[in-house]
């Protein structure tokens, strides 16, 4: 079969969750690095997923629906040239899990994307890096998408979601717009890593495109390691414009696409209650999901990386 004939695979991956309650441990020694948790972490990440999850796991659901969404805006693209398969980064279908059903399925060629739109060498590098080692065992000749966080199809759905959220607010009184995104440790200003411009860089155009001149930029979802992470951390951020007279601000976690814990609890329920202890009221733009948008930004980078049609 000609290259322009073949069938692609296009590697979906994202960050994973458990599968059930009993599959907590599991996962958290994975994203340690095989280190198991103590009893007091276990406990503490457990509580956390008992007040969002209610029976199913949000992220589960909605990386299996955004593979579908992908698959879709892809098949308008091209019809029959792309196949989708899943690899999360610490839950099954695991990344090589992923490879190793492409492999299974006679493909030679794939292209890996990340449900999550910049790069660093801590995040983006590391799923790409696995993928990358499983396919060159199996043969497999690989491209990846590495980021694609100025797209303007993901940027007007952004803008979108943030103008819907103001209308909760009173517009007549000042709204600081928070964008943020997940914290990795300091030392990746030692590697040059792009995460924190390409963070602002989208920070900057959605609020541009939104009209928007009281924003910043925070971070979230800090690891509970002793190295030092990247801050300040929204918490903190809330207490400084608090002390400003800020009493209203808008979160738009910007580094995420999906509803899950980092954004139903760290944001929905701890910043929530902490704003309001500061007598703030805090509101959150919805998360991308399956916008139409957002399918369209993933299968038009993902097809960009197509260069054997
Ligand atoms: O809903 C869910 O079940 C999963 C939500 C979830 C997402 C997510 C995304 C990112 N993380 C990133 C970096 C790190 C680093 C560490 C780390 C630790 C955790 C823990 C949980 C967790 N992360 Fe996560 N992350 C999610 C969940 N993450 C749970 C463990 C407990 C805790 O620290 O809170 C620290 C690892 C270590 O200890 O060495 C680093 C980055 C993203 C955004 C990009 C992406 O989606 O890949 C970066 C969703």
């Amino acid at each position: 079969m000609s290259k322009a004939n073949e069938r692609i695979g296009v590697l979906v991956m994202s960050y994973g969750t458990p599968e059930s309650m009993e599959g907590i441990e599991e996962y958290y020694t994975h994203i340690r690095r095989g280190r198991a948790p103590s009893p007091e972490q276990l406990a503490e990440l457990t509580e956390r997923y008992e007040a969002v999850v209610g029976g199913v796991f949000p992220l589960r659901e909605n990386t299996n629906k955004q593979v579908a969404g992908l698959q879709a805006a892809l098949e308008a693209i091209a019809p029959g040239r792309y196949v989708c398969y899943q690899g999360l980064k610490h839950a099954r279908p695991y990344i090589e899990d992923g490879v190793a059903a492409m492999a299974a399925d006679g493909i030679k060629r794939g292209i890996g994307i990340v449900l999550a739109p910049h790069y660093s060498v801590m995040s983006i590098g590391g799923y790409n890096k696995r993928a990358q080692e499983k396919a060159d065992e199996l043969q497999i000749e690989m491209a990846f998408v590495e980021s694609y966080h100025l797209h303007p199809k993901l940027l007007d759905a952004l803008t979108a979601r943030v103008m819907a959220a103001r209308e909760k607010f009173d517009l007549s009184q000042p709204l600081k717009v928070l964008f943020s995104a997940h914290s990795l440790p300091v030392r990746i200003r030692e590697m040059n890593d792009p995460y924190e411009g390409q963070l602002l860089a989208t920070a900057k155009a959605v609020a541009s495109r939104a009209g928007i001149e009281s924003w910043g930029f925070t971070w979230q979802s800090a690891g509970r390691t002793h190295e030092p992470w990247l801050g300040p951390d929204i918490l903190d951020t809330l207490q400084e414009e608090a002390a400003a007279g800020i009493k209203q601000v808008l979160s738009a976690p910007i580094g995420f696409v999906s509803d899950h814990l980092e954004v139903l609890y760290d944001i929905d329920i701890e910043a929530k209650a902490a704003a309001r202890e500061l007598g703030m009221q805090l509101e959150r733009i919805e998360m991308l999901n399956t916008d139409p948008l957002y399918m369209e930004t993933l299968a038009d980078s993902a097809a960009a990386k197509d260069e054997w049609r």
